[in-house]
């Protein structure tokens, strides 16, 4: 396969309802899109990738101009001088090919994915089947963010449960934490519950935190910071609720060591966070090695990320329910057809790639901008015929 242009596509898409965790409320989501497009013998083929970056460094060291620009300046042309070496690219060099340059895991995992899609549907192979996923649909669970008072949760989470979400995810942060849980428990009894601190807590918050034990919660996704691999295994030792990990589990490497630290009994997979679906999959697989549960997280994606998420959550490591939502959970329209529940489940495409792919007139209503990467040899050309040479 030979990478013929990148397109570096922003988006904005309104939310249907603000989204507030403990590190910021988002009214719209502007995430990155990555097409490429390729040449595979003899055939022009198109590939999606989606960057799940956030506008501001709030959740993680990336922002989204930042991620434009590295792409720009720095991975594309990495991967167009690999190409113009002569040395032939797929999706599984990608990572090696960018090894170099350190850290932009959601700018990297985004491209790794478009190249990927582009192989895949090149060669007609779904991303579910190219990953070994064993099922058809995954479990769909909902993330329900800080609401301003008890009732207007309870009511939340009641149409939640109304629209058929299988398991419910709490956003929590200090004040906002034992009683939503609690009066969350008391009207809906036991349904499938965790909660999601976002690294607001301390070490030192631990007895408070054992306040959240008696409510039976599948578990706590990282109540501390990113770096405190060691306080969450700490942590873990003080409370009786599973520790998961979210903002801290950047690679495979960080996995094996969450795990081998006993800091993470549940491991969230983002593909996005961990520098893309191939690193993704090998965190499945350590984890699976260790008898570690892990399940597939979200990031707001549009129908383009939610489809390769559900293809990733299909495997059969990912025995607990995904933050893997309708598109309507976020987006009045979607950029693709729009992912519905059905029986609590979500139906992962089993088209080439990611199967699905962004409706033209909607896409084109929702860029903001767009900026084209072309091969080096392309740019000179472009130049040449700009000044009339
Ligand atoms: O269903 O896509 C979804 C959102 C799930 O709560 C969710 N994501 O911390 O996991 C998180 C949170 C998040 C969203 C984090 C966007 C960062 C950006």
């Amino acid at each position: 396969m030979r990478i013929l242009s990148i397109d570096l596509i922003d988006i904005t898409l309104p939310l249907v309802s603000p989204f507030t965790t403990s590190f910021s409320t988002q009214t719209s989501r502007a995430p990155l899109l990555v097409k490429v497009t390729a040449e595979h013998n003899g055939r022009e083929v198109t590939g999606w990738g989606e960057c799940v970056v956030l506008d501001e460094p709030v959740y993680s060291p990336e922002y989204l101009d930042g991620a434009r620009e590295v792409l720009q300046r720095f991975l594309i042309p990495a991967l167009y001088a690999w190409q113009d070496a002569g040395k032939a690219l797929t999706a599984e060099l990608v990572g090696h090919v960018l090894e170099h340059l350190v850290g932009h895991r959601m700018a990297k995992a985004a491209l790794e994915m478009a190249i990927l899609d582009a192989q895949l549907r090149a060669t007609d192979v779904s991303f579910a089947s190219y990953f070994g996923a064993t099922v058809d649909a995954v479990p769909s669970g909902v993330s329900v963010g800080i609401q301003k008072s008890i009732p207007d949760l309870l009511s939340a989470v009641g149409d939640y449960v109304d629209q058929g979400y299988v398991r419910i995810k709490l956003k929590i942060q200090q004040g906002w934490d034992i009683e939503p849980v609690r009066a969350v428990r008391e009207r809906f009894g036991d349904i499938p519950l965790q909660v999601d601190a976002n690294t607001a807590y301390r070490l030192v918050d631990a007895p408070h935190l054992r306040k959240l034990d008696p409510f039976n919660l599948l578990l706590i996704e990282q109540p501390l910071a990113e770096d405190d691999l060691r306080q969450h295994a700490l942590l873990a030792r003080e409370i009786s609720t599973p520790m998961c990990l979210d903002e801290s589990i950047v690679s495979a490497a960080s996995a094996a060591d969450a795990i081998a630290m006993g800091a993470a009994a549940i491991i969230n997979i983002k593909p996005g966070r961990v520098g893309g679906y191939l690193e993704a999959k090998r965190i499945h697989d350590i984890a699976v090695a260790n008898g570690v549960a892990v399940w597939c997280g979200g990031m707001l994606e549009t129908g383009l990320g939610r489809a390769a998420n559900a293809a990733l959550a299909g495997l059969p490591g990912f025995t607990l329910p995904g933050d893997i939502s309708a598109s309507d959970r976020f987006y009045k329209q979607d950029i693709t057809e729009p992912f519905r529940i059905e029986d609590g489940q979500i139906r992962i495409p089993s088209g080439a790639g990611i199967g699905v792919e962004p409706i033209p007139a909607v896409l084109a209503e929702a860029t903001t901008r767009t900026v084209t990467v072309a091969p080096r040899r392309a740019q000179t050309l472009r130049r040449a015929i700009a000044v009339g040479k």
